[in-house]
């Protein structure tokens, strides 16, 4: 009886916070640059959206203790047999885009394509949340203001850029379109590559490829290099001795799964061997993973691993990432 006469009223609290909050944003926005017409025409459409506060509610803390689950069962769901045979049938439908991104970028064709596909199936659900008012409601929630803040305003200069306000929507998180991007990587790096002179990470696949070369590009992808190779690990190999003791100030817990840095020489010398396929070149550095522990498939991981955990860290997602790539250009 309690709980169901206070529900409203705290629905009500809510609403009125959040009301209270947008004053402040409003002058953020307008300190920021955003056009008085574009303040005017968003802010009076804005409510507080409970749910997508909940869903960042549900999000496991980054720095707790829980048991990692294991990666083959992931991999197996999500290098899954349609989600290969539809990246082949866009890797072939899309090959001339394809290969004039390559070619400017250096970002293999297989790899954009796996990208397309692992968020958002090729385009196939990209999300229906308002952005504006998801990014809005988290940035008042406050457990992440100020990347909420900014995402929020990055998404009004959407606006001002000439971005219809009906193609905000995404996931609960905030990020849109094709390659799913957050609104400040929309600004920094959707290109138009169809020449109709609007970067449309919505409908065109030309300007979804583009901006995810884009994306890799600036995070430092190096051409030539493959993302990892799978390998087997010989019985009774020194881990303790490849262990790297460095922390990463970014998602630690991602990276503290990697040993140290050796070449693929190096590797090669200690017994490390590749699945299938010959060694990629033995200069190239990379740190080893076994993320289903001692007796499985192992993974060595270059620099250009690094890049699609810059897209999203984690080492599920990058490692199937780099095994639809794989499957897609097999
Ligand atoms: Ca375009």
């Amino acid at each position: 009886m309690c709980l169901l006469l206070s529900a409203p009223s705290a629905m009500a609290q809510d609403e009125s916070g959040f009301q209270a909050y947008l004053s402040g944003l409003r002058s953020s926005a307008i300190a920021a640059g955003v056009r008085p017409a574009t303040i005017a025409s968003v802010f009076p459409t804005l409510s507080y959206n409970q749910r997508v506060v909940d869903l960042d509610r549900q999000q496991p803390e980054q720095n707790n203790n829980s048991a990692i689950p294991m990666f083959a069962p992931y991999r197996t769901q999500h290098v899954d047999a349609a989600r290969i045979r539809r990246g082949r049938a866009t890797y072939q439908e899309q090959r001339s885009r394809l290969a004039r991104v390559e070619a400017q970028t250096g970002v293999p064709e297989e790899i954009m394509v796996a990208i397309w596909g692992h968020e958002t199936n090729y385009g196939s659900y990209t999300g229906n949340f308002d952005l504006l008012r998801s990014l809005a409601s988290l940035a008042y929630e406050g457990r992440r203001r100020s990347l909420f803040q900014g995402e929020f305003i990055a998404a009004l200069k959407m606006i001002d850029r000439g971005v219809p306000r009906s193609r905000l929507v995404g996931s609960w998180a905030g990020a849109t379109g094709n390659p799913q991007f957050l609104p400040s990587a929309y600004l920094r790096l959707a290109r138009d590559a169809d020449g109709d002179g609007f970067a449309d990470i919505w409908g065109s696949a030309a300007d979804t490829l583009a901006s995810i070369g884009n994306y890799f590009t600036q995070a430092g992808w190096r051409a030539g290099e493959p993302w990892g190779v799978a390998v087997d690990v010989p019985a009774g190999f020194d881990r303790v001795a490849v262990t790297n003791r460095l922390v990463s100030p970014r998602c630690p817990r991602v990276f503290a799964r990697h040993s140290g840095w050796r070449t693929m020489a190096e590797w090669r010398a200690l017994g490390i061997a590749p699945q299938r396929g010959s060694w990629p070149r033995d200069t190239i550095q990379a740190v080893m993973i076994e993320p289903d522990g001692p007796g499985r498939t192992a993974y060595l991981l270059t620099g250009n691993y690094r890049v699609i955990l810059d897209y999203n860290c984690s080492n599920f997602y990058a490692l199937s990432v780099g095994l639809l790539a794989d499957e897609i250009a097999r």
